[in-house]
């Protein structure tokens, strides 16, 4: 037990593209906002382009690239991706901004450490786009919504929702900035609370932080 307390927690964070996300959760972790034993281990892309490695390799962070084109299907790239995933041995596995859905294998393989976070308020705009949807159905209230992933796509247990207005005069690109900004804070919420102890994948306990599961701006 006492070794427990001591041992690294090693977060390994996958990405696609820009990475805004894993820079605020570094940030984070620099800031101390994480346990002491945390360590952010690797980050790891399917798009050897993805801005975000730079960032990664400017902070000595170790970075990988693993492309799903080399692939013949889902299953062997995912395959693949718990290899290298596995070397950094991770406590918990963060999707930001990742844009591959993973197979029912790779959900079970990382079962309750792998979380997503999804740019609206979940359930309502599941899938892609959803800030076009959400000017487009007239929503007043959007956000994003930090939840441990299963195989079902965006369905998985919901961690943490922040909430903006939707303006008259917003576009995609506006609304998305308005979006990202608190994404940027609830992610990193999300991963201090995991690491901390205080919620898993499967327990209506998380109810207990409720004060602290809902942000709104
Ligand atoms: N995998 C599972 N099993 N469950 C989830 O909830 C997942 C997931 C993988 C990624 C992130 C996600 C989102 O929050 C995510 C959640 C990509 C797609 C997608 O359609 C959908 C949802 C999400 C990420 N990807 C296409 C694909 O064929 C590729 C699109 C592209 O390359 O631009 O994988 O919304
Ligand atoms: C974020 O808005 C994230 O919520 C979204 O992509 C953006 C990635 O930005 N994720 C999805 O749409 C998942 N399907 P980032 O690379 O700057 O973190």
């Amino acid at each position: 037990m006492q070794q427990n307390q001591t041992q690294t927690q090693n977060i390994v964070i996958l990405i696609s593209g820009r990475g805004s996300n894993m820079e605020a959760i570094v940030k984070s972790w620099q800031h101390q906002m994480f346990p002491q034993n945390t360590k952010i281990a690797a980050v790891i892309s399917n798009n050897a382009d993805a801005a975000g490695l730079n960032f990664a390799k400017q902070h000595n962070i170790a970075t990988e690239v693993l492309s799903h084109k080399n692939f013949a299907s889902r299953q062997e790239y995912d395959q693949s991706l718990i290899k290298i995933i596995d070397k950094y041995t991770p406590k918990l596995v963060v999707l930001a901004g990742f844009m591959r859905i993973l197979s029912p294998e790779f959900v079970q393989h990382y079962q309750q450490r792998l979380m997503n976070i999804h740019p609206s308020l979940l359930p309502s705009l599941t899938g892609l786009h959803t800030h076009k949807r959400a000017i487009e159905s007239g929503l007043k209230i959007h956000g994003c919504t930090v939840h441990f992933v299963t195989a079902e796509l965006d369905a998985g247990p919901i961690i943490i929702q922040g909430a903006v207005p939707v303006l008259p005069n917003d576009n995609e690109d506006i609304l998305a900035a308005r979006v990202l900004k608190i994404e940027h804070k609830i992610y990193s919420k999300a991963i201090q609370l995991f690491l901390q102890g205080k919620i898993n994948a499967n327990s209506d306990s998380n109810n207990q932080n409720a004060d602290e599961f809902l942000i709104a701006f």
